[in-house]
C-alpha cells in the first residue's frame, strides 16, 4: 500500500537528478541534507473530497509525514482547467485544506499550502511549457478523455507542465498520486531529464510511487466507474468526507449488488460487493479474503462497511468542525505554509531561469 521511497536525488547517467542517494544537498546544490525521501502531492477542488479520496490518498499522506520531508497542496489552479464558479471553487479550497488538518496532515512536520498562493508554480510551469512538445502533451490520456473540443480549455491542455512544475519546484524525490496520474508523472521525468541536458543539470528527476498498489474505491451506484468528487452533489454513490452518519448509512445501503446473494470476493464477476469488501478491507488494513469470512449476507456486508466508514469519518468530521469554529487559524496555517513552500520553491526557479538564459531581477 505504500508508494516507493528514496532516499535523496543523485546526479545520474542521464544528466538528470534521480532520486537515489542519501546526500540531495550534494547534487541539487540547494536542498540542506536531511536524509529524508521528499514527498509532494496534492488534491484539486474540483468537488467535495470523497471517501475515495480519503482511502486513495489523503490517508497515505498522513503516514507519510513521520518518514519523508512532505510538501501537500491544495491544487486550486489544476480546477481552472475546467468552468468553476468562483465563490464555490473558493468554498471548495478552503474546505479541503480544513480536511487535510482535519486528516492528520500536521502544519509543522508537513508543508501544507494553496498552490495559488505561490506564484513560482506558474512561472515554472511556463518554462517546461517553453521544453514541452506538443505531440507528448496531445497523448495526454486526461486530455484526449476530457478535452479535444473546440470549446476545451487551452489550459487542459498545457496543465501537465504545470503539474510537473509542481513536482521539479519542490525536488521531490516520490510522488504518490493514482494511477490516472502516472502518465502526468512520468512527463515531468521526461521534462526533468529533457531540460537537465539542454540547460544543465537543474532538476530533481521524480521517481514514480507504485500507485497500482494504491486503494481504489468505486462509485457505489456505478461499481464500474470510480468515486469521484466532482460528480453532482447529489449523486448517490458518491460517499463524501463530510456526509453525515445517516447519509453514509444511507448510500450504502442502497449500493448496487448482484441476485446471487453470496458475499465472495470477486471483483470482475461481483463489482458491488467486492467494492463494499475493498472499502472495509482498506479501512481495517486486512485482505478482503479476511473481510469475506466475518459476514455472510449483504445486510451483514453493508452494516459492517457503513460502521467502518462512519467511525473512520467521525473523528475526521468533529475536528473539521473545529476548525470551521476558527477560519482565521485556518488561514494562518495556509499563510505559513505558503511561505516555507515560496521560500523553498524561489531557487529552484531561479536556477531554471538562469539556466535558460533569462537576466536575474537584480546583481547577486
Ligand atoms: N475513487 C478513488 N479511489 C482511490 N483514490 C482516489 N483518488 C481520487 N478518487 C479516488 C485519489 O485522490 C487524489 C485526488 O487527485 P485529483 O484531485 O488530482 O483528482 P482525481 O485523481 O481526478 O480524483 P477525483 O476525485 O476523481 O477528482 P475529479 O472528479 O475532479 O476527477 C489522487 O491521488 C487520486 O488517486
Amino acid at each position: 500500500m505504500r508508494p516507493t521511497l528514496t532516499a535523496g536525488p543523485t546526479v545520474d547517467k542521464t544528466g538528470g537528478i534521480s532520486a537515489s542517494s542519501t546526500d540531495p544537498a550534494r547534487s541539487a546544490g540547494e536542498r540542506p541534507p536531511t536524509g529524508r525521501a521528499r514527498v509532494l502531492s496534492g488534491i484539486t477542488p474540483s468537488g467535495p473530497l470523497t471517501l475515495g479520496n480519503y482511502l486513495g490518498a489523503l490517508r497515505r499522506f498522513v503516514s507519510e509525514q513521520d518518514r519523508a520531508d512532505c510538501f501537500f497542496f491544495i491544487a486550486d489552479l489544476h480546477a481552472l482547467t475546467t468552468p468553476q464558479d468562483p465563490r464555490r471553487l473558493r468554498e471548495l479550497a478552503l474546505q479541503t485544506a480544513a480536511l487535510y488538518v482535519a486528516s492528520g496532515l500536521d502544519p509543522q512536520r508537513s508543508t501544507v499550502f494553496l498552490q495559488s498562493q505561490v506564484p513560482a508554480h506558474v512561472e515554472l510551469a511556463y518554462l517546461l511549457e517553453s521544453t514541452a512538445y506538443v505531440g507528448e502533451l496531445g497523448r495526454m490520456i486526461q486530455f484526449k478523455q476530457k478535452g479535444g473540443q473546440p470549446g476545451t480549455r487551452a489550459s487542459l491542455f498545457t496543465y501537465p507542465c504545470l503539474m510537473a512544475a509542481d513536482i521539479l519546484l519542490y525536488q521531490a524525490s516520490s510522488v504518490p498520486v493514482g494511477g490516472d496520474q502516472d502518465q502526468h508523472v512520468e512527463l515531468a521525468r521526461d521534462l526533468a531529464v529533457r531540460f537537465n541536458r539542454e540547460y544543465g543539470v537543474t532538476f530533481v528527476v521524480p521517481t514514480l510511487a507504485r500507485a497500482a498498489l494504491a486503494a481504489r474505491v468505486a462509485d457505489l451506484a456505478d461499481p464500474a466507474a470510480k468515486m469521484s468528487k466532482s460528480a453532482p452533489d447529489s449523486a448517490p454513490g458518491v460517499i463524501r468526507m463530510l456526509d453525515p452518519e445517516p447519509v453514509i448509512a444511507r448510500k450504502i445501503a442502497r449500493a448496487v449488488t448482484d441476485s446471487d446473494g453470496e458475499v465472495r470476493y470477486d471483483p470482475a464477476a461481483k463489482p458491488g460487493v467486492s467494492n463494499l469488501l475493498d472499502i472495509v478491507a482498506f479501512i481495517t488494513d486486512e485482505s478482503p479474503d479476511v473481510v469475506t469470512a466475518g459476514v455472510s449476507t449483504y445486510r451483514e456486508l453493508k452494516a459492517e462497511c457503513t460502521g467502518r466508514v462512519v467511525d473512520v469519518l467521525a473523528p475526521i468530521q468533529r475536528r473539521y468542525a473545529e476548525l470551521q469554529a476558527d477560519p482565521a487559524a485556518l488561514l494562518d496555517v495556509l499563510a505559513f505554509g505558503a511561505e516555507r513552500a515560496r521560500t523553498e520553491a524561489a531557487p529552484v526557479l531561479a536556477r531554471a531561469k538562469a539556466a535558460m538564459g533569462l537576466p536575474p531581477l537584480a546583481r547577486a
